[in-house]
């Protein structure tokens, strides 16, 4: 395993979140951070992989005095617990602006006492929590006054030396190579192992374990089933190829400092040839071959944010998908709130249309009939809709408490026709909104039903054409309970109170917060696996379960499944099944 101190904070990091799960230390912690729900804190704000010695620092002649030494220990501090929230260049996020016009006129007392104690509006109590010494307070109050230090910039000079073709693609098969049934075999981020496991869905065992970017967050596949693309927190991308007799790396590439989302061209006659990914920072988005990784055309998100229309420079490249109905990837930018159609025929004569939506926008995915993008504005409690064809907004919608869809789920209701679903962080309301503009007019794009799951924290929900039934997860909910199990909706009778599947306690784990974590179906539709995610020194597993019977299937466990997360299998990712 290869460890990093990004790794390491981060794995700090998750152990604090972890021992939140449990239901014991929750009433510890609901004092910690008046005003602002657990399930909200414990997803954002994770630590960013920028190192102190990346960024400049800029001294402010008003500011209080710093040594470098100090200026060293605050960049640290911030990266790893503040950037997440703030922004790396402290212009506001999730959390407030930090810049010194406002800092300087509040002072180091103020600041002090705001780092210290927190505040109802989401601050966490770093001081009286235990997590900043006074010694830190002090110094990050002081840090506050001064300019942002600017990580560098990562173009087209910093990518190429980054790039490693490992294979070139002459020398990769001309055809399949293995025996495995590659339509069922599941991507498994290991997150803190900076690795991925390639898990045969048929026979159950582990084909590979494949290295990485570090706390490696998702993966997507090429359109013909062939090139696996996996990207790290760090901004690595990996790209593996599935003919090979062992899949393994064939290229990878650093595009940034900060990623999360990758995706590849899916319009015909562009099958497999570009591969995009998107940054947070520095805030950009690259086009890249899709069978070398080689970098064709950087594009900055800086811009105008869509309400205020005040620049931002800092707008994180969040979910991305590729357009089915033209040559295009669509590219939600969170913190201008606004949806790019980048078309791709041209890389020379970039044709870019952009969408209002709302801030902040992070994930999402098709609706059944894969016109219609459906993404989270999840500050805004809104799921935005795009129309794909003709490249609008089709409809904004009202929903409960930071949505958070995943990809969402599509599937018909009895009553409303063709629908799709997201869960949400910050409260237990599903929504099912009505996608058939034609065939039921009236419901589109309108919240037709909010179903009632087991609590907020919830980050992933799933269901699939085959199967009656919706999976909602409640991953970062206090209660122990809630975030070891799975709520499951009857869809031929949704008036039918939900069914709980103690998925957590079906693993038989010892020790650790079993998260139960994002459900993700099988190539036929008939099994539906959940990661039990505990700390990167616990055992966790992989929970199989009957979608008929909703009984236990099997479990996988192994001591090289570190982490578990994200699942992806070949077929449902490249097919947008979900
Ligand atoms: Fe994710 C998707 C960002 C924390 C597991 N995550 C995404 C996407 C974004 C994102 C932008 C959409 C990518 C796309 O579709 O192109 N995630 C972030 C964050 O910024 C955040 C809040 C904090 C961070 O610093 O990373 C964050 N994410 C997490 C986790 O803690 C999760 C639960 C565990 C993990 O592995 O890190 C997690 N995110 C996932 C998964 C997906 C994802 C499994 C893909 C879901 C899918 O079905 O497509």
């Amino acid at each position: 395993m290869k460890t990093s101190a990004f790794v390491k904070v981060s794995y700090v990091g998750i152990l604090m979140v972890f021992a939140l799960a449990n239901g014991a230390s929750y009433a510890a912690t609901k004092t910690e951070h008046p005003g602002t729900p657990e399930e909200e804190l414990r997803y954002k704000g994770a630590p960013t992989s920028l190192k102190a010695d990346q960024a400049k620092t800029q001294v402010t002649p008003k500011a209080p005095k710093m040594t470098s030494a100090e200026f060293k220990h605050a960049k640290a501090l911030y990266f790893e617990r503040c950037a997440g929230c703030h922004g790396v260049l402290r212009k506001g996020a999730t959390g407030k602006p930090l810049t010194p016009d406002i800092t300087l006129k509040k002072g180091t007392d103020y600041l002090k006492v705001f780092i210290d104690y927190g505040s109802p509006a989401g601050m966490p109590n770093w001081g009286t929590s235990g997590q900043f010494s006074k010694k830190d307070i002090d110094i990050m109050a002081r840090f506050l006054q001064h300019e942002a230090p600017v990580p560098p910039e990562f173009g087209m000079k910093e990518m190429k030396a980054s790039w490693k073709l490992l294979v070139p693609v002459k020398k990769r098969p001309k055809k399949k190579m293995n025996k495995y049934n590659l339509d069922n075999v599941f991507s498994v981020t290991l997150r803190d192992a900076g690795q991925i496991a390639l898990i045969d869905g048929d026979t159950k065992k582990i084909i590979s374990i494949i290295d990485t970017g570090y706390a490696v967050h998702i993966s997507r596949m090429s359109t013909s089933g062939r090139y696996l693309y996996v990207i790290g927190r760090d901004a690595k991308v990996n790209l593996i190829d599935l003919w090979m007799k062992k899949p393994k790396n064939v290229a990878e590439i650093k595009i940034g400092m900060e990623a999360r989302s990758v995706e590849t061209s899916k319009f015909k006659g562009y099958e497999d040839k570009y591969a995009i990914a998107g940054a947070y920072w520095p805030p950009q988005f690259v086009i890249m071959d899709g069978d070398t990784l080689k970098p064709r055309k950087i594009v900055a998100t800086r811009g105008m944010t869509v309400d205020t229309q005040e620049y931002h420079p800092e707008p994180r490249v969040a979910a991305i998908v590729a357009s089915h109905e033209h040559p295009e990837f669509i590219v939600n930018v969170k913190e201008t709130g606004k949806v790019l159609m980048v078309n791709y025929s041209d890389l020379d004569n970039l044709k870019i249309t952009s969408i209002n939506a709302a801030r902040y926008l992070h994930d999402g995915g098709w609706d059944s009939s894969k016109r219609y993008f459906m993404t989270a504005a999840n500050k805004s409690n809104k799921i935005a809709v795009v129309d794909s064809r003709e490249d609008k907004l089709a409809g904004m919608v009202d929903v409960g408490k930071i949505p958070h869809p995943g990809r969402g789920a599509n599937f018909n209701d009895p009553k409303y026709g063709p629908v799709w679903a997201t869960s949400h962080l910050g409260d237990d309301s599903i929504a099912v909104i009505g996608t058939d503009p034609k065939g039921h007019k009236k419901h589109a794009w309108k919240v037709v039903r909010n179903l009632k799951g087991q609590g907020g924290g919830s980050l992933f929900i799933k269901t699939h054409p085959k199967s009656h039934y919706l999976y909602v997860d409640t991953t970062l909910n206090p209660d122990a309970g809630k975030s070891q199990s799975i709520a499951v909706f009857d869809l031929k009778n949704l008036d039918k109170p939900y069914k709980v599947l103690p998925i957590g306690k079906w693993a038989g784990l010892g020790e650790g917060p079993k998260r139960v974590v994002q459900p993700e179906f099988n190539k036929n539709g008939d099994e539906v696996w959940f990661s039990v995610w505990s700390g990167a020194k616990q055992e966790s597993a992989i929970v199989i379960i009957d979608d008929k019977t909703l009984k236990l299937k099997t479990v996988i466990k192994d001591k090289r499944l570190v982490t578990p997360t994200g699942k992806f299998n070949v077929y449902n990712t490249m097919h947008d099944v979900y």
